[in-house]
């Protein structure tokens, strides 16, 4: 016996059960066995506790007030393939009769509940294994788009992706973003599914993740947090890490409860990384001096930047910035062309600090060019103002590079958002060349989906794109062709 629950005629009040976490098991290891005063069957309460907590078994003793005998009836959890409900109820019968040999019962329900998962989606240990939901008013389509690069996101974050939801209510909720009822179906799902994370493609109010962690021990997470995440890993230069550690703070800021499992649960970030273990505890008075103090930090690092950045723009030499969404192949380029090795990978935000490398023309004539860090749609403002010391070299650019990975089913949508992007930053005057890059995988496309490659060939024609394949140094041509031109004709 571990706990004892007095209720009243209305329901029971079950404690936080932080000494059962469930962590990755697929049951709690507990069992809930009440009492019904009124001979009501198991109700839709019963069974929803039973989902949301991962009971092992609950069961009603039913006391029928015209005889003294004890009814009792037990439900369980099943495994998701077996049925629509993620449980099975029994009928009642006499306790008198009743048995079970619950060790028996308990080793077997796990064992199919294990191996249901490991049919579904192949996991590696000890990762986190997320459900992407998408809460918005866009299209379907739209809609779609968006969390599939939630899934590309969750990718390169190292979150394994179990099953994704579309929600588009007609209103939104302020406490869940979508109805309660929908919301608890979404979180025995993941349950069911043995996911540790729930990532929403909405950035949530401070309001609605509180709420939401409430309903749930399942971690919960956002966008915008799932990108500073990823950030925060990629981070390597000092000014790179203070600006995410900068912006990780003060977007924890607001959605802190002082309710120290929250905290510790918002502060983890994914698999627990993010501003670190040791400082689950400080407040929020200590995390504004931490706040102050890397903005010192930021704001002495800028000095230095400002002097390099005096030096380049000393030397008068024509500066060439490549821009374009992440994973376009800024970097690849960059490489190409100077024939240096700036890592690169297929994951988004490969980049977080600026690389600068001299560009050689003939006739002893020279550019300097700049790679920097992506851009992304739907970019946390808390990121976009960390980094706006990084963005702010753009500033001395005399030509944008627009690159933009042409293969990309969604690249039309990325263009809109990269030059949106640019707007923010106040750089749409800027001199810009369109360059559709990728374009060694056209051919590929054209067999595969012939109107999609055509689709890219008119719009190319129509914005005036420069196609190359930066990993193809011969491809290049056309575009040094066009620099040489913009300066020096
Ligand atoms: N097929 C093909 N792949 C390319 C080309 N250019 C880059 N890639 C690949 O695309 C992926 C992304 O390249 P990166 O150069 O890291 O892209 P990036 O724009 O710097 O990305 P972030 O720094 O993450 O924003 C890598 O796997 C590259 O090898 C290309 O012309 N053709
Ligand atoms: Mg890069």
């Amino acid at each position: 016996m571990e706990y004892v629950i007095v209720g009243d005629e209305r329901g029971l009040f079950i404690p936080e059960l932080s000494d059962y976490p469930l962590g990755k098991r697929l049951l709690r290891g507990l069992r809930l066995i009440h009492t019904h005063l009124k001979e009501e069957p198991l109700s839709d309460d019963d069974l929803t506790d039973l989902a949301m907590l991962r009971l092992d078994l609950i069961a009603a003793l039913r006391i029928a007030p015209s005889d003294a005998h004890l009814a009792i009836q037990t439900a369980s959890l099943v495994p998701p393939t077996e049925a629509k409900t993620p449980y099975r109820v029994d009928p009642p019968q006499p306790l008198s009769r009743f048995q079970m040999d619950f060790t028996a019962f308990v080793t077997s329900l796990e064992a199919s509940l294990e191996k249901a998962l490991k049919g579904a989606k192949e996991v590696e240990a000890g990762e986190e294994r997320g459900i992407l939901i998408s809460v918005t008013k866009l299209s379907h389509e739209e809609a779609v788009d968006s969390i599939e690069e939630l899934k590309e996101l969750s990718r390169t974050a190292g979150v394994a992706v179990l099953d994704s939801f579309i929600q588009r209510p007609r209103q939104f909720s302020p406490r869940y973003l979508v109805g309660e009822g929908k919301m608890r179906e979404v979180v025995i799902r993941a349950l069911q599914l043995g996911a540790t994370l729930l990532v929403f493609d909405q950035e949530l109010t401070p309001t609605q993740i509180r709420s939401i962690s409430e309903m749930t021990e399942l971690k919960v997470i956002d966008r915008s947090q799932l990108i500073l995440d990823i950030f925060a890993r990629r981070a390597r230069s000092l000014d790179g890490k203070v600006q995410v550690e900068l912006a990780q703070l003060k977007y924890l800021l607001p959605r802190l409860t002082g309710r120290g499992v929250q905290m510790s649960r918002l502060m983890g970030g994914i698999g627990g990384r993010g501003p670190g273990e040791t400082k689950l505890e400080i407040d929020r008075r200590r995390i504004r001096d931490r706040i102050a103090k890397l903005e010192r930090e930021l704001a002495e690092l800028s000095h230095g930047r400002y002097q390099r950045r005096q030096k380049r723009v000393k030397a008068g030499l024509p500066i060439v910035s490549i821009v374009g969404y992440t994973n376009a192949g800024k970097s690849t380029l960059l490489n190409t062309l100077t024939k240096s090795t700036v890592f690169t990978e297929n994951l988004l935000f490969a980049t977080l600090d600026t690389s600068t490398r001299r560009l050689r023309f003939p006739r002893e004539r020279e550019v300097i060019i700049t790679d920097t860090v992506g851009f992304i749609r739907s970019l946390p403002k808390s990121l976009m103002g960390a980094f706006k010391a990084t963005l702010e070299e753009l500033q001395d650019a005399d030509l944008l590079l627009h690159l933009v990975d042409c293969s990309n089913p969604r690249f039309e949508e990325q263009v809109t958002q990269v030059e949106n992007i640019l707007e923010e930053l106040e750089l749409a005057e800027k001199p810009r060349l369109l360059v559709f890059s990728k374009s060694d995988l056209l051919p590929e496309l054209k067999g595969k989906d012939p109107l999609a490659f055509m689709k890219v060939r008119h719009i190319a024609r129509r914005l005036g794109a420069i196609f190359i394949s930066a990993r193809d140094e011969k491809s290049l041509e056309p575009l040094l062709a066009e620099m040489e031109r913009r300066f020096w004709a």
